[in-house]
């Protein structure tokens, strides 16, 4: 200490004393101070003065702790009046003073006037003045006239019979001191909340404070609500690492508090740890702190604060704007954003799960935006391995999901609302997250409605959870704070997920596809007349599912009355391009419908189970709107029907109007096109049938699924009808026909060479398959049912991004997989290039959604293929991710360890 002063106040014992200046930090006892210089770029220097030639009592010390033969020792008489007599005087101000002496061990003895020279107060004599401290007469050399003063002074206190000269020995001024308390949290409830008087004593960093509380001696340890200042560290060898700023923070609070006189909240005590704040005149030290960015906020203590957390978030905020000290390096989470891409309105077309919608933004591109810092509700161990073999559909089985989902739904769907970016989730690989799937990146925003922020007010319903973050972690809600008073709220009155209630269940049967079931609920739709319903899904422009909440059923429904273009399809003969407009039918349908409450007016079923009938919305009649908007042609089953007229005049305006964009229209969409440079992800229902050797797959399109059905039925009852003449047939290579297969039953092929009458291959061009049989199994394919009726169903397509592995075992490996997960199922699917044979797709499980191929990957059985489009580099990575984890558990191909880069070939075969 003593030399560091030196430094800047040169001061030499050999000759005269000379006067030194400094600021009072602390007062040791009422004969001692410790005086410091002013800071610069760090902590000022500081030492310590025994007044010369008197002595005051010793302040009560309390025992080593830890140590037995130390005890309590009590205030000397009149020891604590002298300290605070010299506290209330000097601290905090500006003195200056002499050493007279200095002591081999560094003590320093000296005289210490108030301001800037010694025509200030002499404090030694004050005190003796007072009788708060007696003379040293020993060793008195007779020519110091201070010495000679200062025993006058003590005589006429002696006289005076002030302080120490009192009669009866002075026991009432030693105090009471208590070091412990029994029972904090019973002592902080006592006190509810009122401001005490107190002294703080000691600061042990920027946030941490030793306090005397005032009248009754309490000594207790007090750290500021809603903060946390850098800190000493201290290791496992017991030295002290400080953080960056932490003697900096600790001056700011020293400098300010130290043996001021101020008041206490003391706000909680959750363990031994009283949390709480301090009053002073002169500001709020914990919003001072924050604001010149000595501290940060704390989560869990900020929920005890009572004096406005939003201030001391703003604190913070305007700290890391300024990137001031503990900020220097910060940088906001939406720092690389646009201010429009930060805050935005947009309209909500629809909720996903509970804690994210999509949203239509002003540009007409559809987003999805995920509700910032909370959880939506979630199974927890146990019971997700309840019901294995059941299908499991989260929106249903999830406790509260379904809640969840429709108060979103209720409150927003078709509205619009406030979007606050707060921060991007960066896309977690499988690798990272060690196992657990992959997240694709996701923009978390505060979503707010009329001035209501939605996940606070679901988590105040206790619709979902907040989630908990490391304390240095900014990727969180803006409002993170209200969402933890909410759920706060939410536990205490046992809402949803808190309480204590039996979770409600929903029973809810998916009547979609199951004939027999739907067959049964047909008449009791018809006679229901107009029936509520949510529309779930959207599969094209007239084909939606719904959710029929009086029967709590899901069916699917198609639009009666119109003729919906369709979709884009990959055949066996390369695209089928779309038709016209299938693409605006179905973005018009679910812009209008999807998860809206609806009303429906079922007529009829067809042969898979699909009902057909009238859809209204808020008046408008779907068929109806489709056709007006050149999105759907009438059909003639519509003749029989109420709205027929309405139809045709709808039809008719739409006519006269088309003609006039239908030009512009299409100009623009192949502009669009040709622009186009995303990745696009539009997976859509397919059915594998057949897997290849060489690992390619057979699908159909599940939307013209039923078609196929009922072409068969039809065709197989004709020729059930009339008998076909056995080997009538003459083969021929490129004739369609139909063939028997195995099972006995038709099915459409084409024969594809012809060796001998008994040996004709044929391809089976709505399955896939292939086979080798005689003439007489193969008959003329009727005209009715032919490929200009329905185009051939089996498409073959090949798995994107990975190498068929050349090896034959391995090969066999990775087919047996594919034929174990997919064949015969239903999976969804999606281009991601052309390829010379055929289509290069993803596949995804229809329940998952996990990913065939990648899970090929990383199971080991095949290689990425590194294709080096652009667009498709977050997909090449995640798959070279998964790839990187199964070589390092050695999976399969990679159970030999990875080659060496001389071992492969240029495409990373092996040789
Ligand atoms: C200087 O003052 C301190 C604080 O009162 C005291 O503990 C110490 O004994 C004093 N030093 C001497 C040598 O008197
Ligand atoms: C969005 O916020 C602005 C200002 O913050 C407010 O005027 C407007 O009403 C809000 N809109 C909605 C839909 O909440
Ligand atoms: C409760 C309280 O005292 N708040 C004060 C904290 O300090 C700031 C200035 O630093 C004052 O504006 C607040 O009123
Ligand atoms: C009965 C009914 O709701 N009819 C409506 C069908 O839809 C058209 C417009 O889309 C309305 O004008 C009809 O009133």
């Amino acid at each position: 200490m003593a030399s560091a002063v030196a430094a800047q106040v040169q001061s030499n014992p050999a000759s005269a004393p000379q006067l030194q200046r400094g600021i009072v930090k602390m007062v040791l006892s009422g004969c001692a101070v410790i005086v410091r210089g002013q800071p610069r770029g760090g902590p000022p220097p500081e030492r310590q003065i025994n007044l010369s030639n008197i002595r005051a009592g010793a302040l009560a010390r309390r025992a080593v702790q830890g140590q037995t033969d130390t005890k309590d020792t009590p205030d000397e008489p009149w020891a604590f009046q002298a300290r605070e007599f010299l506290r209330k005087k000097v601290i905090g101000k500006e003195v200056c003073f002499t050493v007279e002496n200095k002591t081999p061990q560094g003590r320093e003895y000296g005289m210490v006037y108030l301001g800037k020279d010694t025509s200030g107060e002499n404090i030694a004599e004050s005190l003796v003045t007072e009788g708060l401290a007696t003379v040293r007469r020993e060793g008195i050399r007779g020519n110091n006239p201070e010495q000679a003063r200062l025993c006058d002074l003590e005589d006429q206190a002696k006289a005076a019979k002030k302080g120490l000269w009192t009669e009866g020995g002075g026991a009432h001024t030693v105090r009471e001191l208590k070091y412990t308390i029994e029972n904090p949290r019973n002592f902080v409830d006592s006190l509810h909340q009122k401001p005490v008087n107190a002294i703080i004593e000691h600061v042990r960093d920027g946030c941490i404070v030793r306090a005397l509380l005032l009248p009754d001696y309490y000594l207790v340890t007090v750290m500021l609500s809603g903060i946390k200042c850098p800190t000493f560290k201290r290791d496992a060898d017991g030295s002290e690492t400080p953080e960056p700023f932490s003697a900096e923070a600790k001056f700011f609070t020293e400098s300010r508090l130290l043996q001021r006189d101020v008041q206490i909240i003391l706000e909680s005590c959750p363990n031994q740890v009283i949390l709480g704040t301090i009053l002073h005149p002169n500001g709020n030290i914990t919003e001072l702190l924050l604001k010149e960015g000595f501290a940060r906020c704390v989560d869990w203590s900020m929920a005890v604060y009572t004096q406005g957390a939003e201030k001391l978030r703003a604190a913070e905020r305007s700290a890391k704007e300024h990137k001031v000290r503990i900020w220097k390096d910060y940088v906001a989470p939406t720092a690389n954003l646009d201010q429009k891409d930060r805050q935005f309105v947009a309209k909500v077309m629809q909720v996903v799960n509970a804690d994210a919608i999509v949203v239509k933004l002003n540009s007409g591109e559809h987003k999805t935006i995920h509700l910032s810092s909370i959880r939506p509700p979630r199974l927890e161990g146990e019971e997700k391995n309840k019901d294995k073999d059941k299908r499991f559909r989260p929106l249903y089985d999830i406790p509260y999901m379904f809640e969840a989902r429709e108060f979103l739904r209720k409150k927003l769907i078709g509205k619009k609302v406030n979007v606050t970016v707060d921060y991007i989730r960066a896309a977690t690989s499988a690798m990272e997250t060690g196992g657990v799937p992959a997240f694709p990146e996701r923009t978390c925003a505060t979503v707010t409605i009329g001035g209501i922020n939605i996940a606070e007010a679901l988590v105040s319903k206790g619709l979902a959870t907040v989630i908990r973050y490391r304390q240095d972690d900014d990727q969180r809600s803006s409002h993170y704070d209200e969402l933890l008073a909410a759920e706060a709220r939410a536990i205490k009155n046992g809402k949803g997920l808190h309480s204590k209630k039996e979770v409600p269940i929903h029973r809810v049967a998916d009547i979609s596809g199951e004939t027999q079931k739907a067959k049964q609920f047909l008449p009791f739709l018809q006679r229901a007349g107009r029936s509520e319903a949510v529309v779930e899904y959207v599969f094209s422009g007239s084909r939606l599912k719904l959710y029929m909440p009086k029967e709590t059923c899901l069916i699917t429904f198609l639009l009666a009355g119109i003729e919906c273009p369709r979709g884009s399809r990959n055949m066996p003969s390369g695209m089928q391009v779309a038709e016209p407009y299938s693409e605006e039918a179905t973005i018009f349908t679910k812009e209008l419908v999807l998860q809206r409450e609806v009303e429906v007016e079922v007529e009829s079923m067809d042969k898979a189970g699909n009902f057909i009938g009238w859809l209204h919305i808020e008046g408008v009649n779907l068929s109806v709107a489709l056709v007006d908007n050149a999105l759907s042609k009438v059909h003639f089953t519509a003749e029989r029907s109420s709205y027929y007229k309405t139809l045709l005049s709808a039809e008719e305006t739409a006519r006269q109007r088309k003609e006039k964009v239908t030009n512009l229209k299409s100009q623009l969409s192949v502009a669009q096109l040709t622009e186009e440079k995303e990745r696009v992800a539009k997976y859509r229902p397919v059915y594998v049938t057949e897997i290849t050797d060489g690992l390619h797959f057979f699908a159909q399109d599940v939307e013209t699924g039923t078609k196929l059905e009922s072409l068969m039925e039809s065709m197989r009852g004709e020729i059930a009808a009339q008998p076909l003449v056995e080997g009538s047939f003459t083969p021929r290579r490129g004739d369609f026909c139909i063939a028997k297969f195995g099972d006995g039953e038709w099915y459409r092929a084409r024969i594809e060479k012809v060796e001998s009458p008994a040996k004709v291959h044929v391809y089976y061009i709505d399955y896939g398959n292939r086979e080798i049989l005689s003439s007489t199994r193969l008959a003329a394919l009727s005209p009715a049912f032919s490929t200009r009726t329905l185009p051939p169903q089996a498409t073959e397509y090949t798995f994107a991004f990975i190498q068929v592995p050349q090896d034959e075992d391995a090969r066999t490996d990775a087919v047996d997989s594919v034929v174990r997960d997919i064949q015969n199922t239903q999976c969804l699917l999606n281009v991601e290039y052309s390829g010379i044979v055929c289509p290069h797709v993803t596949l995804q499980f229809a329940d998952s959604k996990d990913d065939v191929g990648l899970g090929l990957v990383k199971e080991g059985l095949v290689m990425v293929d590194v294709r080096k489009e652009k667009h498709l580099q977050k997909m090449v990575t995640e798959y070279l991710n998964g790839q990187e984890s199964a070589k390092s558990a050695r999976l399969n191909i990679w159970r030999y360890g990875d080659f060496r880069d001389d071992d492969a070939d240029e495409f990373g075969f092996r040789r």
